[in-house]
């Protein structure tokens, strides 16, 4: 049985997409905690409906991140995780904590590294002109956003997206692979070697969602413009 402790800082969905999985697929694993660093994370509240414990660690309350971190890690480490799950965590974690946490916690990262990494993703995507976009999970290294790649989803960037349109695009395909992600890792499939992961045995680890939604106008563009 695998403590798993989630990370959040928000809204919560890939948590509760995560929660739901463990229950449904029954995980050989526990949610021990769900921990916020805002008081006003509007998943905490899904996380206890489901009778799992919650905390926060508010980081304004600190004087700067290692002892934001320090705390965080002192949380965390009551509810001994065997893997530590950033879902929509806001904050930039120091080099101590993620040595502490070297190969047992993974990220969601919205954008097909390394492609865009940090924060509006979207936005860069539509900037740079991207005709496909995703999301990413990976293993947490003290570099930002470019640690060993578990799982990538791929999706269409249609003509007429904003970045709050195509965002929801990519959400949709996070509560797929991130729950897969994390039960390979439950599972003991996957294996760090260098920068790369080896899942065992091997399955797709990629997925490309087209025709989630109903933009015929996107494709006729397309041909239109000879793309
Ligand atoms: N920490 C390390 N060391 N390495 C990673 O790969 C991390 C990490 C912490 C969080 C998630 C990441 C993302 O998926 C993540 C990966 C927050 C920021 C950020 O700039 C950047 C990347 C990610 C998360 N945060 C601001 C900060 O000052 C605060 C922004 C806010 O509060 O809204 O920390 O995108
Ligand atoms: C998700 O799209 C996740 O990939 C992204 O924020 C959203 C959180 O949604 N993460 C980051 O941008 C990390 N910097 P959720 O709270 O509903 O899971």
């Amino acid at each position: 049985m695998k403590n798993l402790v989630i990370l959040i800082s928000g809204r919560g969905s890939n948590m509760e997409a995560i929660v739901r999985a463990c229950a449904h697929e029954a995980w050989p694993a526990k949610i021990a905690a769900v921990i916020a660093n805002r008081p006003d994370a509007a998943g905490l509240a899904f996380a206890a409906s489901r009778g799992i414990a919650t905390a926060v660690v508010d980081h304004r309350q600190f004087p700067d991140r290692a002892a934001f971190d320090a705390a965080l890690a002192q949380t965390i480490d009551g509810y001994q995780p065997d893997l530590v799950i950033l879902a929509g965590f806001m904050r930039v974690l120091t080099e101590g904590f993620v040595d502490h946490y070297s190969g047992r916690m993974l990220n969601i990262h919205p954008s097909l590294l390394p492609s865009f990494p940090g924060l509006k993703t979207h936005q860069q995507a539509l900037d740079a002109g991207c005709r496909v976009h995703g999301a990413t999970v990976h293993f947490v290294t003290s570099k930002l956003d470019h640690g060993p790649i578990v799982a990538q989803a791929a999706v269409p960037v249609r003509a007429s997206d904003d970045a709050a349109a195509l965002a929801a695009r990519v959400l949709g395909t996070e509560h797929v692979i991130y729950p897969r992600a994390v039960r390979w890792f439950v599972e003991e499939r996957l294996a760090l070697d260098g920068g790369n992961v080896t899942l065992t045995p091997p399955e797709p680890q990629w997925l490309f969602l087209d025709h989630t939604d109903n933009d015929t106008s996107a494709n006729a563009q397309t041909a239109g413009e000879g793309a």
